[in-house]
């Protein structure tokens, strides 16, 4: 018997209906809230991972050839790999804290950054400056009390992200969003960062273990900003970014959690004292740093960072009243608007 005609044609409505669905299944969107000074928090789910990196210095000589291989046998502080959980879901920050933001903050608190408040001011970037006559080789001029937040010598949007603010002044931020909003602000701990920049995966970067995967994911040392740097023309990404200097935040890939810039664009200061031994002995649960030390960990690189140095297990600190034309942050918030630990 012969088949009905409509079946051949029902099939292949039906092939073409699936692959259609198929074809417009995304990734889960982010869930995303927003708060009163306009700073957007993605929800990031509590969770286990591991953290830091364990590659060997021949390994990563092959891999970035245009780098000294002493370099690579200094990344002591990032091992051992070790198992962390995060035992609590929390709200990170969808992007570094702009300069608006900073600004929304300043006016409304009467905070006076540490830059302007002890009088010496920031770091900038002046094209007749030549780090080879600075005593310490610093890439930028300062500290000058003509540089500051708003000011770092280059153009900066209001959507950009706020540079030369210290440690404290991103505390002060977040203290005084905690008692403004009647919930927890805080800088994020150094594992919460990893934890969230990582997003699941175990590359170098979120974006792939080959540094050109950044082109796609992070605004870096790359060939558009190598030419006011010469020197180091080398350690440029092999491609354009199109940012010599900051890039608007959000203008790259975010990474699967929903957070954007996590390598790159600008360091993020954590909430951590820095120890190089810390990975072998931190606990599993919600590490904090260890209980005292002289500097804060700095994590992600920036627009300045030469694509080794903004992994996701490297790190790096400073001083807590370090200002820098590269240095900014993102803040973490306890809770959602309108949710209570009850609800959570
Ligand atoms: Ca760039
Ligand atoms: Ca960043």
């Amino acid at each position: 018997m012969r088949a009905p005609r409509f079946v051949p044609w029902f099939a292949r409505f039906l092939a073409v209906a699936c692959w259609w669905l198929s074809a417009c299944t995304v990734a889960p969107v982010a869930e995303r809230r927003t708060d009163s000074l306009g700073l957007e928090f993605v929800r990031i789910p509590a969770g286990e991972f591991l953290m830091g990196s364990a590659e060997d210095p021949k390994t990563l000589a092959q891999a970035f050839p245009a780098y000294d291989p002493a370099r690579f046998a200094q990344l002591g502080d990032e091992g051992p790999v070790h198992r962390v959980r995060i035992t609590r879901t929390f709200w990170l920050g969808r992007h570094e804290v702009t300069v608006a933001q900073f600004r929304r903050f300043v006016e409304a608190s009467g905070h006076v950054p540490e830059s302007i408040a002890d009088g010496t001011g920031g770091y900038g970037f002046n094209p007749a400056y030549d780090p080879a006559t600075s005593a310490r080789g610093d890439a930028f001029e300062g500290r000058d009390p003509k540089y500051g937040w708003r000011n770092p010598g280059f153009a900066q949007g209001d959507d950009h992200p706020v540079v030369n603010v210290s440690w404290n002044d991103a505390v002060a931020m977040a203290r005084w969003l905690s008692a403004r909003e009647g919930v927890t602000y805080r800088l994020p701990t150094e594992a919460e960062w990893e934890y969230a920049a990582r997003a699941g995966t175990r590359t170098r970067f979120h974006t792939g273990d080959d540094p050109r995967t950044l082109l796609q994911g992070a605004n870096v040392f790359d060939q558009a900003a190598a030419p006011n740097w010469p020197r180091w023309q080398a350690f440029a990404l092999d491609g354009q970014d199109g940012f010599p200097f900051t890039a608007p935040v959000g203008r790259f890939a975010p990474n699967a959690f929903g957070l954007y810039d996590m390598h790159g664009n600008v360091w993020e200061w954590c909430a951590d004292w820095h120890a190089d031994d810390y990975y072998a002995h931190s606990p599993v649960d919600d590490p904090t740093g260890p209980a005292e030390g002289s500097v804060r960990v700095r994590r992600g690189g920036s627009w300045h960072t030469w694509a080794f140095y903004a992994r996701s297990a490297f790190r790096n600190w400073n001083s807590p009243e370090t200002r820098y034309t590269l240095v900014g942050f993102r803040l973490l918030r306890e809770f959602a608007p309108g949710e209570t630990a009850a609800r959570r």
